[in-house]
């Protein structure tokens, strides 16, 4: 499959993808979804490759979410596929055998937070973002960020970003534990390939069996794709994405 919007690159035992959408700050499209998922099966089929990182292009954005003016017409039964198909590629992800680092360069929102989430460990560049603002735009996270969110970071804290949809800066992610290390953003990627080949070395056997013992529950991912779809029940995913879409603040009906 040809990539667009997904760049593949293997160095010996480390694979990067790179997710290159940048007039729409790396937002996950369909397109980006199923590259990106292609590009995961590379991976899992090289048996040389030992660690993969997921960054973003540029210097602003690792993916600002699932893209907006795509979502804003679902019905309610596309608004579950769309969610199971887009917790198929990040339980993908989570399910390849060997680590995965996400190398956060910019705003994680949405669905970029739960990409990051996705992978076992999260690094992040000074200027980073993190939040799941998904209640601002009348739905709620759709890619596991309500099952993967609370397991990285608690309940409580887990809580305040989904309910409030605030932004945390990398510092804060970093106090809050959903982050490892922060770093200027010309280290990102180098720290990232360092600690890579660090974990390479270790035995591949242990790694896979000690990362399946840390999955999340199929069934609590099942029952958001099921509230998500809900969402697309009422007017609210539209007037939020609207909103956006026309940068005016969004107007809930009761
Ligand atoms: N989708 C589409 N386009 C986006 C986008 C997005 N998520 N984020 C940014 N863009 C586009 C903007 O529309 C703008 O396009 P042009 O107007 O230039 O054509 C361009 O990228 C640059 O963005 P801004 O002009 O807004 O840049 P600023 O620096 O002013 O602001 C920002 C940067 C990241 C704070 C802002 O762009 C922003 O708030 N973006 C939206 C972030 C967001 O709310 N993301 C969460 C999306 S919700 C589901 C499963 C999963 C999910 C949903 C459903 N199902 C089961 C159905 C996940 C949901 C989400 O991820």
């Amino acid at each position: 499959m040809s990539k667009d919007c997904v760049k593949l690159q293997f160095d010996d035992c480390v694979a990067t993808i790179t997710i290159s959408r940048p007039t729409a700050l790396n937002a996950l499209n369909n397109t980006v979804l199923a590259e990106l998922a292609s590009a995961i099966e590379e991976v899992g089929e090289n048996r040389a490759c030992r660690a993969l990182i997921v960054t973003g292009e540029g210097s602003k954005a690792f993916v600002a979410g699932a893209d907006i003016q795509e979502m804003a017409s679902l019905t309610p039964d596309e608004a579950v596929a769309f969610s199971r198909h887009g917790q198929r590629v990040f339980s993908a992800i989570e399910r390849l055998p060997i680590p995965t680092i996400a190398a956060v360069n910019g705003y994680a929102l949405g669905g970029g937070c739960e990409l990051a989430l996705a992978c076992d460990i999260r690094l992040a560049s000074e200027n980073a973002r993190f939040g799941q603002p998904e209640v601002g735009l009348g739905i709620i996270p759709g890619f596991g960020g309500t099952v993967r969110l609370p397991l990285a970071i608690g309940r409580s804290r887990a809580a305040y970003m989904i309910l409030t949809g605030r932004h945390v800066s990398a510092r804060e992610a970093y106090e809050m534990g959903l982050v490892s290390e922060v770093m200027t953003l010309e280290s990102l990627l180098p720290r990232a390939e360092e600690l890579a080949r660090e974990m390479a070395t270790k035995s591949h056997v242990a790694i896979g069996y000690a990362k399946r013992l840390l999955f999340p529950d199929d069934e609590a991912l099942a029952r958001e794709a099921q509230r998500f779809g809900q969402c697309f029940a009422t007017d609210h995913p539209k007037e939020g994405m609207s909103a956006f879409l026309e940068r005016r603040p969004a107007k809930f009906s009761d």
